[in-house]
């Protein structure tokens, strides 16, 4: 039998609790003996990591087109899909991925408003079948989520946009959320006890023991 790994995504708003959330869906996976690759986006291999530095840097000499952005981010993630994820997933690994392809979605087709066909052709065109097998989505109000974001230092160039920005980004993430399946949508104002087990909750209900020992075999 072909080894076949899951993929299981984290997205949300700036301050979320990605990371909080990547640590705990590792942890937990790591204590059912599963080898665990964990990604970010836009970043994950070298080259895409330069393409991270050149979205997230504020430059005062020249603004980056929203469809500059969009194309930069779906270039990182080819570059991340075909250099990493899709050979784990081949080994049997698992993926934990901070932010995949709903990021675009919402970000540059809610925040930026980006034309959807636009966005749909770029996806059909680049990603191929590789698709996560769960997104969970951490829901919080861009106020609270910027707010602990701020409180860890200086802002990013995307971080530094205007409260309408994110308030379209969490409607577009939002609306997704409601109607694609293999989405889990988590309340991330609760503490982030709560956070944690409704994270573990949807993890067990959508690979209960029986999928991860097949995985493993
Ligand atoms: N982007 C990305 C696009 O526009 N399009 C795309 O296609 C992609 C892939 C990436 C940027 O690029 C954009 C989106 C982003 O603007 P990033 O650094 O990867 O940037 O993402 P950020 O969202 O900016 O990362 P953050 O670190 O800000 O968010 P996290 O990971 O969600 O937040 P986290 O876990 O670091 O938590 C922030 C703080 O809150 C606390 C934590 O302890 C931490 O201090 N916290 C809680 N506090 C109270 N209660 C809870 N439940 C808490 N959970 C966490």
């Amino acid at each position: 039998m072909s080894k076949t790994g899951k993929f299981i995504v984290v997205e949300g708003l700036e301050g979320a609790g990605k990371s909080s959330a990547m640590a705990t869906i590792c942890h937990y996976l790591q204590q059912q003996q599963i080898v665990v690759v964990s990604t970010r986006e836009p970043g994950g291999t070298p080259l895409a990591e330069k393409l991270r530095t050149l979205v997230k840097q504020v430059d005062s000499n020249e603004q980056l087109a929203a469809e500059t952005e969009l194309l930069l981010m779906y270039a990182a993630r080819v570059q991340l899909l075909t250099n990493v994820i899709r050979p784990a997933l081949a080994r049997g690994d698992w993926i934990v991925a901070d932010r995949h392809d709903m990021s675009s979605r919402a970000y540059q087709g809610g925040g930026r408003q980006l034309d959807e066909q636009l966005i749909n052709n770029l996806r059909s065109s680049v990603l191929g079948n590789t698709k996560p097998d769960l997104t969970l989505y951490l829901d919080i109000d861009p106020a609270i989520g910027l707010s602990r974001a701020a409180a860890r230092g200086q802002l990013d160039r995307i971080e530094q946009e205007q409260l309408d920005f994110f308030i379209r980004t969490r409607q577009k993430y939002r609306d997704i959320a409601a109607t694609e399946p293999a989405i889990v949508t988590i309340d991330a104002s609760k503490p982030l006890a709560d956070v944690q087990l409704a994270i573990i909750i949807a993890l067990n209900s959508y690979f209960p023991v029986s999928s991860k020992e097949q995985c493993n075999g």
